[in-house]
């Protein structure tokens, strides 16, 4: 279990963060995991491989990339040959993902114009896919991150845009709204799109979103297919992780009794998303049920 309790820790202190890379790490650690179980039953080796499974889903609680990508590989269980078919899915699953974020580039970046300046908050693959793969296209674009409280990952962002060439300014979240006059076009990622069509990604998300809509901005939020939250169609809530205070502030001891509250994600409603980029194409967000229904047949039969 060493893999497994490894990539579990890694994912829980956000070494291994952003919903992408947690599902690719968790497909991963299930396939290094089965390639070093000999000589057991397949009983054994199924019961073992789902315990590994749950161990890693339990690593965080919001992006659905984790479940969807370990009931994905998991799924090979059922099948003939079990261990091959787990080994299987996991490249899979790895493979796909990282074709889907390059799809996912290509159709962002038919919506950024020559000359337009984006927004983007955190620090997604697929939302850095549609900036990078814009300008690539040869367009003149500048990009505006947000730093994205209280971890900062909008500074990965910006070094990494700014590392591929691409014209950056940072600013703190809380200004937003200040330079949207600025902005052209908002592109984030998602850590889960609910049947209904509403965005789960890092908190801040949906004040973005509201400023955006107020001032016409098209908001856009790129997600792979198995961003989309299986259960949500049957009503199921997404539990948004609520962290450690230690991360936005430490008071000196007088000052103890202030309560601190560090939600990760919020929601976004449908109503101020203007498109969602997937792999397959640009989908309004109430188009999400359709692409549950499409490519969940597996989870939930
Ligand atoms: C990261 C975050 C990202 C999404 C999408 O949160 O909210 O916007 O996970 O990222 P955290 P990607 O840093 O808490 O994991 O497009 O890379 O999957």
């Amino acid at each position: 279990m060493d893999i497994i309790k490894e990539t579990y820790e890694k994912i829980k202190n956000m070494e291994i963060r952003g919903a992408g890379r947690i599902g690719r790490a968790a497909a991963k650690a299930l396939k290094e995991f089965a390639l070093k179980i000999s000589n057991l039953s397949e009983e054994e080796f199924k019961n073992k491989m789902k315990e590994a499974g749950n161990i890693l889903i339990s690593a965080r609680p919001t992006a659905v990339s984790l479940p969807n990508a370990v009931k994905y590989v998991l799924k090979g269980l059922d099948e003939e040959n079990p261990k091959e078919r787990v080994l299987e899915r996991a490249d899979e699953f790895i493979n796909s993902s990282l074709k889907a974020i390059e799809n996912i580039g290509k159709f962002g970046a038919n919506r950024i114009k020559d000359g337009d300046t984006v927004l983007t908050h955190c620090n997604s693959e697929a939302a850095i896919s549609v900036i990078k793969t814009a300008y690539d296209e040869g367009k003149d674009i500048k990009v505006f991150c947000t730093e994205t409280r209280p971890r900062n990952q909008g500074y990965i962002t910006a070094k990494t845009l700014y590392d591929y060439g691409i014209d950056v300014t940072l600013i703190v979240d809380s200004a937003v709204r200040y330079f949207i006059k600025d902005i052209d076009i908002v592109v984030v990622g998602a850590d889960a799109i609910t049947a209904n069509g509403c965005l789960v990604n890092k908190i801040g998300t949906s004040q973005i979103a509201l400023i955006a809509n107020e001032s016409r901005v098209p908001f856009l939020t790129a997600a792979e297919t198995y961003k989309f939250h299986p259960k949500t169609i049957v009503g199921e809530l997404i539990e948004i992780e609520e962290r450690e205070p230690e991360e936005v502030v430490t008071f000196e001891d007088k000052y103890k009794g202030i309560k601190i509250r560090n939600p990760a994600f919020d929601v976004t409603p449908a109503k101020y998303i203007d498109a969602i980029i997937t792999e397959i194409g640009l989908i309004p967000p109430q188009g999400a049920w359709y692409i549950i229904e499409k490519y969940f047949g597996w989870l939930e039969k």
